[in-house]
């Protein structure tokens, strides 16, 4: 059942499209009531308005601080009009009840976003707007809310059909709650920010008399917009660094255009981790899954074809079930069911996959902060750029198709050649242990990484780290030793082995197989630990390091 619009009330910091919904209104009998310059729209385009001042019976004071907080105005918004108590109150003290709140609320985010002065900042907190959105959408049984112009529309079609109904007012309502509550974080960011800049500007600033270049941040969204930039973030790898996101190649799917299907918004780590993600599953031709924290893989599985990925996802989880808490999720084929009921339970910040099945993506979406999103297409960059200190660095992206980088061009170096399935999985941590942070050394067995050590600053360290986690992450009963994950996996190391100290840590722990580059000078006292050994090891030629 629809509720008649016979008052609205319209205070609206972004004018686009009001006076069109204002006609409309006004042409199905409601009276508008508005603030300032809102009024002075409406009033200009020839439609009658009420000013909110004759309704208070007060003047706009405070340079406009105080414009709507009034009773009249409040009393309107929030009395319950299905009560008999409630119509009696306002009719009392010559209340009139309001059918539709349209509030757009002063553009707080952006005049951050546009490098605005803190005073400026200051003024662009509204009070009295979030009031009015706030006591609508609690009484949404009586009053329909109204938060952005993309809604105006909608309102005007409403108006036109006699109103709207509960359950539309009820939408319009939460919808108003996420705006405020989304408008209330941005301004405790802001603030938490001050207090790091506070703390940061103890140091007296020195002036230089040099103009301030402005920054690609400092720019309005619009014009920023025109240098591709999609979407200003909460912030960057730090809450007190600005940051937005820009699409450079719109020829491509790409993580930085992908389509989300739900949770929260991307922060500037998600898409730092998504981007790792994306390319540790597509470096395997077979369904593969990948998780990865800090951009670094910390699990990572292949299944063989019309295998359920939600195999593969099981195997990847159990490479560091601790790391993969709170990590980001990529699958190189559709999430099925079982695989969304494995993830649902794990703390995950973000899933990413070519599609989904219907069920899987309705139960992922019960997980209201997992951002997912869908990308199809290989993954595939031409360029790379790092920003250094005054300078750009431009280079190809690597990619796994070296010759090396198959096993039709490995050389074998010591112990005997390997059996298909050990070559198998040699392939797949070669082709695993390029996503992994220098100095990267990746255990694996039976297409799944039992041990990652990532980013030392000497091999030798990472030797030791894939080896005490595959040692020590395996499934196992409480109380039991974990089982011995290193003993019969393979190895695969990013770059050569610059002594034998680091090999023989991996033949200690009782590896069966090797690859790596080669082309240490101290490549024959590795062959050689590996020959004593009785361990095969095959050298790539090709080395991907990743810094
Ligand atoms: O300064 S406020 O926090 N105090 C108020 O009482 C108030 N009432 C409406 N901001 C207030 N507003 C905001 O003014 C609205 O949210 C809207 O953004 C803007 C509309 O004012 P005008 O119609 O004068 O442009």
């Amino acid at each position: 059942e629809r509720r008649p619009i016979r008052r609205a009330l319209l205070s609206v910091f972004d004018k686009t499209g009001i006076v069109d919904l204002a006609r409309t209104l006004a042409e199905q009998g409601a009276e508008i009531v508005s603030t300032g310059s809102t009024a002075s729209t409406i009033r200009d385009a020839g439609i009658a308005v009420t000013e909110v001042e004759t309704v208070t019976g007060f003047p706009e004071m405070l340079d406009g601080r105080v414009k709507t907080l009034h009773p009249r105005v409040h009393g309107g918004i929030l009395a319950d009009q299905r009560l008999e108590s409630h119509r009696d109150q306002l009719a009392e003290h010559e209340i009139a009840p309001f059918d539709l709140v349209v509030v757009n609320l002063y553009p707080f985010a952006e005049t951050v976003a546009a490098g605005g002065s803190f005073a400026e900042i200051i003024e662009k907190i509204d009070v009295g707007g979030p009031t009015m959105v706030r006591g609508a959408a609690k009484n949404f049984a009586s009053v329909a809310v109204v938060v952005d112009p993309e809604g105006y529309p909608i309102a005007a079609e409403a108006a036109e059909e006699g109103g709207f109904t509960l359950a539309e007012r009820q939408e319009l309502a939460t919808i108003a709650f996420t705006r405020t509550a989304e408008y209330d974080e941005a301004i405790s960011d802001w603030m938490l920010g001050q207090l790091a800049e506070d703390d940061a500007d103890a140091e007296p600033e020195v002036e230089t008399g040099e103009e301030e270049i402005p920054s690609i941040l400092d720019l309005s969204d619009a014009d920023a917009a025109e240098l591709g930039i999609t979407a200003t973030l909460r912030y960057g790898e730090n809450p007190h660094q600005r940051a937005r996101l820009a699409v450079t190649d719109e020829t491509v799917p790409g993580i930085a255009g992908a389509e989300q299907l739900g949770g929260k918004a991307m922060s500037y780590n998600n898409y730092v981790d998504a981007d790792a993600a994306v390319r540790a599953a597509h470096d395997h031709a077979r369904p593969a899954v990948a998780v990865v924290k800090h951009n670094n893989p910390c699990g990572v599985a292949v299944v063989d074809e019309g295998q359920d990925i939600a195999l593969a996802h099981a195997r990847a989880h159990g490479t560091d079930p601790v790391s993969a808490y709170g990590g980001v999720i990529a699958a190189n084929r559709t999430v099925t069911l079982a695989m969304a009921q494995q993830v649902k339970p794990i703390f995950t910040e973000v899933i990413l996959a070519p599609g989904y099945e219907d069920e899987a993506l309705e139960l992922l979406r019960t997980k209201k902060n997992l951002r997912i999103l869908k990308l199809e297409g290989q993954y595939s960059r031409g360029v790379e750029m790092r920003e250094i200190w005054g300078g750009m660095l431009i280079q190809d992206a690597d990619r796994v198709d070296a010759g090396g980088d198959a096993p039709a061009g490995w050389t074998l170096a010591a112990g005997e050649a390997a059996d298909e399935a050990t070559l198998a999985d040699l392939e797949f941590a070669w082709r695993s242990v390029r996503a992994v942070k220098s100095n990267a050394i990746l255990l694996a067995a039976d297409g799944a990484a039992v041990g990652i050590g990532m980013g030392q600053v000497n091999r030798l360290d990472s030797c030791r780290l894939a080896v005490s986690r595959a040692n020590s992450l395996g499934e196992h009963a409480e109380g039991e030793a974990a089982p011995e994950r290193a003993r019969g996996a393979v190895a695969a190391s990013d770059a050569f082995f610059p002594f034998a100290d680091g090999v023989q840590i991996l033949l200690d722990a009782g590896v069966r197989a090797i690859i790596q580059p080669g082309g240490s000078i101290r490549d024959d006292e590795v062959i050689e630990a590996c020959r004593a050994a009785g361990v095969t090891l095959y050298l790539t030629g090709t080395r991907h390091f990743a810094h």
